[in-house]
């Protein structure tokens, strides 16, 4: 029997990188599509999957991502995405905003549309999106982000009313505070301590593989179950804008 294939985007670090591992632990050959070659090299060598280099935004780039995959696909987990900056509206720079609706929406949308055949072919496709808590709130100084989130999340529930015939279930999976390497340090342009400063006091943050254990379970369940939208934050955050810190940590 051939293995079950998923393809993960953003797999080059946190989330994306957390459930290509956690997939293959299921079972699955994976596809580990990101920019950087290095790393989604030596994740593949890893876990026996496969490395694909892929910038999401490229049309190009995703054509050869579905080349790779080919005919059938199981599982696509749509993780690329991101927050570049943290500044009000009044000024807000429109490259920093173009590039959040870029990876987190037009990428999305560009990876799916590739793909959607293969994973019709399997006769029981599963179509994760990685949104956020940020596209069900808004936050000041979020905006590009919230907006881009909240595409995110009205992309995903429009596919579901397009595939409602289609043997493809359509999820979302929505993060709140998750400590990960890179997504707050990339938010604020490499500034460690504004970025450290986003977790301060946070005894325990969500970390990489409790989201992508989610993700897992939301993909590996029976064919006739559609887990819509998962949101999933630490217990330490019972809001966006409510999160217990302990002072002096
Ligand atoms: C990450 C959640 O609150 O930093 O997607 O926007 S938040």
């Amino acid at each position: 029997m051939t293995s079950r294939l998923a393809v993960v985007t953003g797999a080059s670090s946190g989330i994306g990188a957390a459930t290509a591992r956690h997939l293959a632990r299921e079972g699955f050959e994976v596809v580990c599509a990101a920019r950087r070659a290095d790393r989604i090299e030596a994740l593949a060598a890893e876990i026996g999957g496969r490395a694909v280099v892929c910038d999401v935004t490229s049309a190009e780039s995703v054509a050869g991502l579905a080349a790779a995959v080919g005919p059938r696909l199981d599982v696509l987990v749509n993780n690329a995405g991101g927050a570049f900056g943290l500044s009000p509206v009044a000024e807000a720079d429109a490259d920093e905003w173009r590039r959040m609706y870029d990876v987190n929406v037009l990428g999305l949308m560009q990876v799916t549309k590739a793909l959607l055949p293969a994973l019709v072919a399997s006769g029981a496709g599963v179509i994760v999106n990685v949104g956020s808590t940020a596209g069900r709130i808004a936050y000041e100084g979020g905006a590009g982000y919230t907006a881009a989130k909240h595409g995110t999340k009205v992309v995903t529930e429009t596919l579901r009313l397009e595939l409602f015939d289609q043997p493809v279930r359509v999820c979302e999976v929505a993060p709140g505070m998750v400590r990960t390497d890179e997504f707050a340090l990339t938010r604020f342009g490499g500034d460690q301590a504004r970025a450290d400063a986003v977790y301060a006091g946070v005894a325990e943050p969500l970390v990489a593989d409790d989201v992508a254990d989610a993700i897992t379970w939301v993909a590996t369940r029976p064919p006739h179950v559609n887990i819509d939208e998962l949101v999933i934050k630490p217990r330490a955050q019972a809001a966006a804008h409510k999160v217990h810190r302990v002072s002096g940590d």
